[in-house]
């Protein structure tokens, strides 16, 4: 036994806004967890400090289990982003909490390590393909193994996944929403153009990965899938929005492109036809926003049975203490298939020192115990929140679309 003696919220915007939950116990152990959800940050912030935190004082912290049917099953409103980030938060601070208690970095009280390190991909981009092709070249020469490429749309002033800043690329990029304009169109004549040029320039070995960000058609899918299919993409992601998991049958019948698809994906009931049906080769569900490493885990095992790996969301709005828990997540089970990196500021990892690193294109999640994430709260404090949109997006004639 090991009560909850305290937990609070912690907003921070070190270059970019993060929800951090720190939950102490009566013996003086505490863990993290993330709680961000990008563009809704203060929404999941009040789900935890006026209606989680007050359930939570008091209770073993070591019912992990417990407290996330507590969670979620007495919510009586199920799922969606703001719950099911709240829960996550919490479930990650009580990982965290067991690991340090334990004296063992978390991946070993999952079962321990199932490979030696986590092949991640990092993101290389461009406006133009020979910008994105030299961004890709450098991400080679690091040692990056998988790399994803996005390149500018001629015609179109912005294009998703492409920054000026090259290594730190951050959506959110203005106190109101921009507004970006999508031709699918002139998209659909670029990415095979892109994809014939890097497998030139980088040989046959590196993987190359490509997010469509939820912007076509089935049909439009499976033909982009079908034009990449000579360069032997690793994976087409979010080609289309899985709110009709139907959609991705379509698709299928029409390219060997593998699919990868769930990085707004909450609960394993947004994936159970795709897994179950095999519509898709990689889920992309990850910790903070779907539930923690608990339920994350739950559909990872459900993903095995039908040859589906995981792919965790690895963006720059999941924070470094997502980022711990998706890698000893990733480390231990079995059907890992990889994991997005892009990697944080310096001053993003002042405020979350933490005990992962990167070597030969893979990270590892360190041997300190629990989570291995710190915070460093005065640093914290010195950078407040500041509201922060992802840009929304319209077709040629002003309609709207999605982003
Ligand atoms: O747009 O994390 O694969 N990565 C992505 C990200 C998402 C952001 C949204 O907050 O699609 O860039
Ligand atoms: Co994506």
């Amino acid at each position: 036994m090991s009560k909850i003696r305290s937990a609070r919220v912690i907003v921070t915007c070190p270059g970019r806004n993060f929800v951090t939950l720190k939950i102490e116990t009566e013996d003086g152990v505490t863990g993290l967890g993330d709680a961000t959800l990008n563009g809704r940050e203060l929404a999941v912030a009040s789900y935890l400090t006026d209606h989680v935190i007050p359930c939570l004082i008091g209770r073993d912290a070591h019912r992990i289990e417990d407290i996330w049917q507590y969670l979620y099953r007495g919510a009586y409103w199920r799922r969606g982003p703001v719950t099911m980030s709240a829960i996550a938060a919490v479930d990650m601070a009580l990982w965290d909490i067991k690991g340090k208690v334990a004296g063992l970095p978390l991946y070993q009280l999952l079962g321990g390590a199932s490979r030696d390190a986590v092949m991640v991909y990092g993101h290389a981009n461009g406006e133009s393909i020979d910008d994105t092709i030299a961004a890709a070249l450098e991400y080679k020469q690091q040692g990056y193994k998988a790399i994803r490429l996005q390149s500018g749309v001629p015609g179109l002033s912005s294009t998703y996944g492409v920054s000026k800043d090259k290594l730190f690329y951050e959506p959110a990029d203005s106190d109101l929403p921009t507004e970006n304009l999508w031709s699918t169109e002139r998209y659909m004549r670029v990415v095979p153009d892109l994809f014939a040029a890097a497998r030139e320039a980088l040989g046959p070995d590196v993987h190359l990965l490509h997010d469509v960000h939820h912007r076509l058609t089935p049909i439009e899918a499976g033909r982009l899938g079908k034009d990449l299919e000579p360069y032997r993409p690793f994976w087409m992601e979010d080609a289309v929005v899985a709110d009709n998991q139907d959609s991705f049958r379509l698709i299928r019948q029409h390219t060997t492109t593998r699919l990868a698809v769930g990085e707004i994906f909450n609960s394993v009931w947004d994936a159970k036809q795709l897994i179950q049906e095999q519509l898709i080769d990689y889920i992309r569900a990850t910790v903070v926003h779907a539930g923690g490493i608990t339920h994350l885990r739950r559909i990872a095992s459900f993903a095995d049975m039908y040859n589906v790996r995981t792919g965790c969301h690895g963006a720059t709005d999941l924070s470094p203490v997502t980022m711990a828990a998706a890698l000893h997540f990733d480390l231990s089970v079995p059907n890992f298939g990889i994991q997005e990196y892009m990697r944080h500021t310096d001053e993003t990892d002042a405020v979350f020192p933490h005990a992962y690193s990167f070597k030969d294109g893979s990270l590892h999640p360190g041997e300190a115990p629990g989570l291995g994430v710190d915070i460093d709260e005065e640093r914290a404090a010195r950078h407040p929140y500041s509201r922060a949109y992802l840009p929304v997006n319209r077709l040629e004639d002003g309609s709207m679309f999605n982003w």
